[in-house]
């Protein structure tokens, strides 16, 4: 039996064309700042973006964990949402790497507003870590892949304005935000000093991340990632699969969020969908149980052929990607029906 992954769309594989690409590739070493490719995506992302300069990194990860330390100093404090990436799923990165705390807090499905922030901020107090940056994630992983409104973040904006904190942007996804609502990638990124895109997630390459920023952050976070071991060497392979996914993968996200909906639907009806259907916006479907149930219901989809990624004790999320098609969407929604019927 082939079995279908729905746990992340980190698991796709490079296409025949994506492969081709690499295959061509020529490279140089980018220690030396002599590889072409990756020189080339450093701008290409970073016009995009309508930022100053880009740099190259291996993961989301090491994208977030550069902005953070090239943005604060030991003792500061980062706020941010209490389920977002780099609080979670960063193995305490921010403490480590940086020194910070991290403030967490709650959003509505990963959604902050500017009067929790607002409220959040600590006085200028010699008792208290002083608050210096504000990151959030667009979209939003653990809050179901939801899109960031952009008026909430220019009114997030604004805050960090008034009190002169820098803003970070994990956009592991954010052209899945992109293509859901229309919004000009730089009209997200105007309104933060750095932003983080990722080629291995929807974008579909097998690694890679962009940090963007003002010229004199990314040469910051250049000797950072140097620091944090991130100097890489003939990666014009990885920086042309990189090109490749821009160039190819962005518009086609809109399949996969065309997937999710309908797997979406399929679960509202079983009763399953975590919330309404409206909070399905691009490709990722949160399925919610009873608590403890998460374990078993992991492993009755899986005698059935679909692998899915369990959360928590209550959550599993499926993800649609580019290796997900119209076949394996039937497929799977017939085992959700067996499965839950
Ligand atoms: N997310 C992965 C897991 O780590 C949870 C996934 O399967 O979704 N920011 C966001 C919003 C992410 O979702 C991820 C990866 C990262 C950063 C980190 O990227 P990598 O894995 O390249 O370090």
């Amino acid at each position: 039996m082939k079995l279908i992954d729905l746990r992340s769309d980190t698991l796709t594989k490079p296409t025949a064309g994506m492969r081709k690409a690499m295959y061509a590739a020529e490279v140089g070493d980018d220690v030396y700042g002599e590889d072409r490719l990756v020189n080339e995506l450093q701008i290409r992302v970073a016009e995009m973006l309508g930022k100053e300069a880009g740099l190259f990194v291996p993961s989301g990860t090491m994208s977030n964990q550069l902005a953070i330390k090239s943005q604060t100093q030991p003792g500061d404090e980062v706020i941010c949402e209490y389920t977002s990436h780099l609080f979670t799923y960063e193995g305490g990165g921010p403490a480590v790497l940086s020194g910070v705390q991290v403030h967490p807090l709650k959003g509505n499905h990963g959604i902050l507003d500017a009067v929790q922030i607002s409220e959040s901020i600590r006085p200028k107090d010699h008792h208290f870590a002083q608050t210096s940056l504000i990151a959030l994630e667009n979209t939003h992983n653990r809050g179901g892949g939801v899109v960031y409104p952009l008026p909430i973040i220019e009114q997030i904006s604004d805050v960090a304005k008034d009190h002169h904190f820098t803003m970070h942007l994990d956009g592991a996804r954010l052209m899945n935000a992109v293509i859901a609502c229309g919004v000009d990638p730089s009209a997200y990124a105007e309104l933060f000093d750095s932003v983080s895109v990722c080629f291995s997630k929807g974008l579909g390459a097998p690694v890679g991340s962009v940090l963007v920023g003002s010229a004199e952050l990314i040469e910051k976070a250049h000797r950072f990632r140097k620091m944090f071991g991130g100097g890489m060497r003939q990666v014009g392979i990885l920086a042309a699969a990189g090109h490749y996914a821009l160039d190819y993968h962005i518009e086609r996200l809109a399949e996969d969020h065309h997937r999710a909906r309908l797997l979406a639907e399929t679960c509202n009806e079983l009763g399953v969908l975590e919330d309404d259907l409206s909070w399905t916006q691009t490709n990722i479907v949160v399925l919610s149980f009873p608590k403890g149930n998460t374990a078993q219901m992991e492993a009755a989809f899986m005698d059935e052929g679909l692998q899915v990624s369990v959360v928590d004790d209550q959550l599993i999320r499926l993800v649609t990607h580019l290796d997900f098609d119209d076949d394996q969407l039937d497929q799977s929604r017939e085992i959700l029906k067996k499965v839950l019927g």
